[in-house]
C-alpha cells in the first residue's frame, strides 16, 4: 500500500503527475463550491480549455470553462462561461457532470452526464465558442454514462462509446459502443470492453476517460476500471486499442493499469482513491499527452505521459481481452440500411 506523503511516484510511472497538481481546486472559485473534477479537455483558440464539473455546496453539479495558455498554469475562470444544469427538466433536475468534449465537422460536441430523476443518462450539447451551450437532448436513457464520441463518422455514421449501468449489478458494468446516423437515434450496440472477472484490478465495473485519440496503431482507449476491496473502491486507469477503420474490433487490451490513485489529493477527498480523466490533449509534437483528471473527487489534475511509451507499453502488457476475442465478439455488419461501418481489414 503507498501511504507516502509525496508527489513523486515510481520514475517507471508511464503518466507523470505535473508538479503542482491540484492545477484547479476548489479555492480556484470566487464562489464558495465544494470541489472541482472530473475535466474534459481541448484545444481551443490556441489556448488549452477545460470543462470542469463544479459540485456545489448543494450537492449538484454544473460546468464551468477553465483557460490557460500553456495547459499547466495561469488557469482562468470566466463566471459568465459556464454550463448550468436544466433543474426545471426531469433529465438534468438533479445536475450535470463528468463533460467529455469532440470537436467534429467545425463544432464541439459535448457528452455529459445528466442526473435525472431516473438516474444518470447520456446527454449531448454543442457549442462553436464555450460562452452558448445549445442541448441537443438525451442520447441515451438511464442508466448510462461515461460517453464520448469518436471525432470522426465511420461511412457516415456517428459512433459512441458508453456505459450502461445493468440492473443486476453482479453482471458487471461494461463499455459499450454505439450508432447513429444523426446523433438523435442509437442503436447497432454491443459491448465494446466488458469488465474482466475475480481479481483483476478491473473487475466489476469499467468506464470510459477522454474521447477515443487516434494514432497509427489504432484508435486508443483509456477507460477506469473499479476494484472493489473491503475498504471501497479503488478508481484507475487502463488502455485499450481500437482498431481504426472498424471500432467495433478491440485490438488489444493491456494487462497492468497504467495510472492509480498515489498522490495524497488522490487517496483524500470526497471520494478517497479515485483518478477520473475525462479529457486529454496530444501536443504539436505528436507524442507528449496530457491527461486532465478528477482525483478523489475534489479536485483538477494533469499527468503528463509520451504516446510512444503508452503504445509500447500496450504491445509488451497485452492482457485478455475479457470475455470472448476480438474476432469472435465482432458482430455482422447491420443487414438494411445504406449506412454501415467500414468492413473489417484484413489481418494477418
Ligand atoms: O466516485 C467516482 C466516480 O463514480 C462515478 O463513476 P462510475 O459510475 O463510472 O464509476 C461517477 O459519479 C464519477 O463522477 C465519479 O468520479
Amino acid at each position: 500500500m503507498n501511504t507516502a506523503d509525496t508527489t513523486v511516484a515510481d520514475p517507471r510511472e508511464l503518466f507523470r503527475r505535473h508538479p503542482r497538481n491540484p492545477i484547479l481546486t476548489s479555492a480556484d472559485f470566487p464562489r464558495m463550491v465544494n470541489a472541482t473534477f472530473n475535466p474534459g479537455a481541448i484545444e481551443h483558440d490556441d489556448e488549452t480549455l477545460l470543462l470542469v464539473r463544479v459540485e456545489q455546496r448543494t450537492g449538484l453539479s454544473y460546468l464551468a470553462v477553465a483557460t490557460s495558455a500553456d495547459g499547466r498554469s495561469g488557469w482562468r475562470l470566466d463566471r459568465d462561461r459556464v454550463m448550468q444544469p436544466a433543474l426545471d427538466s426531469d433529465d438534468e433536475c438533479w445536475g450535470i457532470e463528468d463533460p467529455r468534449i469532440t470537436r467534429l465537422d467545425g463544432e464541439y460536441l459535448i457528452t455529459y452526464t445528466g442526473f435525472s430523476r431516473s438516474g444518470p443518462l447520456v446527454c449531448l450539447a454543442s457549442t462553436t465558442d464555450f460562452h452558448t451551450f445549445e442541448r441537443r437532448g438525451v442520447m441515451m436513457a438511464p442508466e448510462d454514462k461515461d460517453a464520448a464520441l469518436f471525432p470522426t463518422r465511420f461511412d457516415g455514421r456517428y459512433a459512441m462509446i458508453h456505459r450502461p449501468s445493468p440492473a443486476m449489478a453482479e453482471l458487471g458494468c461494461h463499455i459499450w459502443l454505439s450508432w447513429s446516423p444523426d446523433l438523435r437515434h442509437w442503436g447497432d450496440s454491443q459491448v465494446l470492453l466488458p469488465a474482466r472477472q475475480g481479481g483483476w484490478w478491473d473487475a466489476r465495473k469499467v468506464g470510459l476517460g477522454p474521447p477515443p485519440l487516434a494514432t497509427p496503431e489504432g484508435w486508443l482507449i483509456c477507460y477506469h476500471g473499479v476494484r472493489t476491496t473491503a475498504s471501497g473502491s479503488i478508481y484507475r486507469l487502463g488502455l485499450a486499442l481500437l482498431d481504426l477503420d472498424d471500432p467495433r474490433v478491440l485490438v488489444c487490451r493491456g494487462d497492468e493499469w497504467v495510472f492509480g490513485p498515489y498522490a495524497p489529493y488522490e487517496r483524500n477527498g470526497d471520494v478517497p482513491d479515485v483518478v477520473f480523466p475525462c479529457g486529454w490533449i496530444l501536443h504539436d509534437d505528436g507524442d507528449t499527452l496530457d491527461l486532465y483528471y478528477g482525483a478523489a473527487d475534489s479536485v483538477t489534475c494533469l499527468a503528463t505521459a509520451s504516446l510512444t511509451e503508452l503504445l509500447d507499453h500496450l504491445r509488451t502488457h497485452p492482457g485478455p481481452i475479457g470475455g470472448r476475442t476480438a474476432r469472435e465478439r465482432r458482430p455482422t455488419p447491420p443487414r438494411t440500411g445504406s449506412i454501415r461501418p467500414p468492413a473489417p481489414r484484413e489481418r494477418p
